[in-house]
């Protein structure tokens, strides 16, 4: 039937608000800059938008371009350990070029969804 649709055709496109730090940039360590951001999974593709003061930033439909996005594409996710962050729910991100991030939220559904969705990607895409 048409309303049944195969999980395997699912577009991987997922949104919400996360926050968010580089802390490497091209395998250099930088310093944390937490940032709470407006965050899309679009394909292989992660988003990011800075949350700007008083209004929601947004990306696509012709307005703001993304604050930067990585290619999920060889990446790889893990639960960042201890020493990585104080934090709760801490997803360690690291990229092929080199770009390490740590992408949190105190709501920890929202936390093991996001994992979910950035493993998912990974692998559907670990032949390119
Ligand atoms: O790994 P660090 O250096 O303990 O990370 C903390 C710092 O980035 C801190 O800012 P300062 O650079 O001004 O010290 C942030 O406020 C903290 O949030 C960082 O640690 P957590 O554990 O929250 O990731």
């Amino acid at each position: 039937s048409a309303y049944v649709q195969d999980p395997a055709d699912k577009p991987s496109e997922k949104c919400g608000i996360l926050n968010v730090t580089k802390i490497t940039e091209n395998g250099k360590k930088v310093r944390k800059n937490w940032t709470s951001s407006w965050t899309v999974l679009q394909g292989s593709t992660l988003l990011f938008a800075k949350g700007q003061g008083g209004g929601t930033s947004w990306f696509g439909g012709g307005q703001s371009k993304p604050e930067f996005t990585v290619d999920l594409k060889g990446g790889s996710v893990e639960w960042a350990s201890k020493d990585k962050s104080s934090k709760k729910h801490v997803i360690e991100l690291k990229t092929r070029q080199g770009t390490d991030l740590l992408i949190q939220s105190e709501n920890d559904s929202i936390v093991n969804d996001w994992f979910k969705a950035l493993q998912d990607t990974i692998s559907n895409h670990a032949s390119e």
